[in-house]
C-alpha cells in the first residue's frame, strides 16, 4: 500500500507526548502509597495521571503517527471511552467471545488457591474495566483476612469510576482506590506498600506487541517487591475459526467497538470520519499467533482531521490496524515471564483448555534475551 499524503503538516502534536507525567506532582506521591493530593468522593478515592489536555495531547501523537504511517495503525487504549467501555462490557457476554466466561471459570474454580498462595493485602488490577470478574478474588483475598485495599487502574475513567462505586457498596469496609492512568507509561505511581498481588486479566497483555509486552512486564517487575506477585490472564492458540468469531459476532458488537475508534478521533480531534465508510475486518495471523482487528475503507474517501491540520486520503481496500489479540501457548507465557525477571508460581486453565490464569513471583533478575 502507498502512503497517502497529508495535505498540510500538522503543528503541535508531537514533542510533548509525556507532558502526562509531570502529574506526579499533584496526583499520588510515588513510593510511598499513600494518596496525597488524590481525591475522595462517595468513598471513592481516585487520582488521574491522564488529563483532559494530556489526553488531547496523547490522542493527537497517535493519531498523527498512526494515519501516516506505512502500514496505517492505532493503539487499541482508544477504543476506551465510555461508549468503548459499555460496548467491551457487551462483547464479554456475546456468545461468541468465550475469553471472559472462561477466564471466570478459572478464578470460581482457584481463587481460594491464588489467596493461599498469596495472601496480600492489596490488590492491583491493571486495565481494570468494570472489575467483575475481580470479585472473586476479592472474595477470596477477605478470606484470608488480611485484603485492606483494591486499586484499580485503567484508562478510562467513566467505566472506572462506576466500577469503583459498584465495588463500594459491594465492599464497604475495604479502600477503594481508582487510578486513572496508562499501563505502558505510569506504573511507578502504582499505589506501593505492603503485600499486593497485581491482576491483569481478561487478556489484555495481548493487546501489546511482543517488544512491548516484554518492556511493560519489566517495568512491572521493577516496580514489584519480593512477596508481591502477578497474576496474568491469557487467552491460548486455537482454532482459527473459533478465534475469528470471537472477534466478529453475529451481532455486530465488535464491529461497533472497532468503529468506536473513529468516532473518538471525531469528537476528540474534530475530525469527520464517516464511520460506515469503513468495514471491520477480522484476520487470523498465524505467524504471529495474533488476531488482527482491521478498519477497512469501503470507497475512495478523503477524512480531515481538524486538530492536527491534516486531511488523510484513503483509497477503497485501504486498511487500518486497530488492534492485535496475541494468542498464548502455555511455554510462550513462561518464557516471556522468565526473560522478564518472573518465574511461575502456578498455572491454571478452564476444563477446555481456552484460556490459561498464571500467577508469577518475582525471580532474581530478568534474562539479557529479549521478548
Ligand atoms: N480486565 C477487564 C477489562 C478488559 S478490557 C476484563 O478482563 O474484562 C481492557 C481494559 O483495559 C479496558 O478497561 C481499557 O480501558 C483498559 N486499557 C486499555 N489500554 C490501557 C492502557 N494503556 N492503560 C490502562 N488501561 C488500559
Ligand atoms: C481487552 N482485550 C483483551 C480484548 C481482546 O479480546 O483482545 C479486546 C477486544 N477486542 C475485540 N473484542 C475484544
Amino acid at each position: 500500500m502507498t502512503p497517502r499524503t497529508p495535505v498540510t503538516t500538522p503543528a503541535g502534536a508531537t514533542g510533548t507526548a509525556d507532558t502526562d507525567d509531570a502529574d506526579s506532582t499533584d496526583g499520588t506521591s510515588s513510593g510511598t502509597g499513600t494518596v496525597a493530593g488524590a481525591t475522595t468522593f462517595a468513598g471513592l478515592t481516585l487520582d488521574r495521571h491522564v488529563h483532559a489536555s494530556d489526553r488531547a495531547v496523547n490522542l493527537a501523537r497517535d493519531v498523527l503517527g498512526g494515519l501516516t504511517a506505512n502500514p496505517r495503525e492505532l493503539p487499541p487504549k482508544w477504543f476506551y471511552d465510555a461508549t468503548g467501555g459499555m460496548l467491551f462490557d457487551e462483547i464479554t457476554r456475546l456468545p461468541e467471545y468465550y475469553p471472559t466466561r472462561r477466564e471466570r471459570a478459572i478464578l470460581d474454580d482457584h481463587a481460594s488457591d491464588i489467596a493461599a498462595a498469596c495472601p496480600a493485602d492489596t490488590l492491583v488490577e491493571l486495565g481494570s474495566g468494570t472489575s467483575e470478574k475481580t470479585r472473586l478474588l476479592l472474595d477470596a483475598l477477605r478470606a484470608t483476612g488480611g485484603l485492606r485495599k483494591f486499586v484499580a487502574f485503567d484508562v478510562d475513567e467513566s467505566t472506572l469510576t462506576q466500577a469503583g462505586r459498584s465495588l463500594i457498596a459491594v465492599y464497604p469496609d475495604l479502600a477503594v482506590h481508582a487510578v486513572v492512568g496508562d499501563f505502558e507509561r505510569h506504573l511507578s505511581h502504582l499505589p506501593s506498600g505492603g503485600r499486593r498481588l497485581i491482576a491483569f486479566l481478561g487478556g489484555t497483555i495481548g493487546n501489546m506487541r511482543p517488544a512491548k509486552r516484554g518492556a511493560f512486564l519489566r517495568a512491572l517487575r521493577e516496580q514489584c517487591g519480593s512477596t508481591d506477585a502477578l497474576l496474568l490472564g491469557t487467552d491460548l492458540v486455537k482454532d482459527p475459526d473459533r478465534l475469528v468469531a470471537a472477534y466478529d459476532d453475529g451481532a455486530g458488537v465488535t464491529a461497533a467497538f472497532n468503529r468506536n475508534v473513529l468516532t473518538v478521533i471525531n469528537r476528540e480531534l474534530g475530525a469527520d470520519f464517516n464511520i460506515r465508510g469503513f468495514a471491520h475486518v477480522v484476520h487470523w495471523n498465524a505467524a504471529d499467533a495474533w488476531i488482527e482487528m482491521r478498519l477497512r475503507a469501503v470507497r475512495d474517501q478523503q477524512v480531515t482531521i481538524d486538530s492536527l491540520a491534516l486531511a488523510v486520503d484513503f483509497q477503497r481496500g485501504d486498511d487500518l490496524l486497530t488492534e492485535i489479540s496475541a494468542k498464548f501457548t502455555r511455554d510462550r507465557i513462561t518464557t516471556e515471564l522468565a526473560d522478564t525477571g518472573w518465574a511461575v508460581a502456578q498455572q491454571w486453565t478452564d476444563p477446555e483448555g481456552d484460556f490459561a490464569v498464571t500467577l508469577a513471583t518475582p525471580s532474581t533478575t530478568p534474562t539479557a534475551a529479549s521478548v
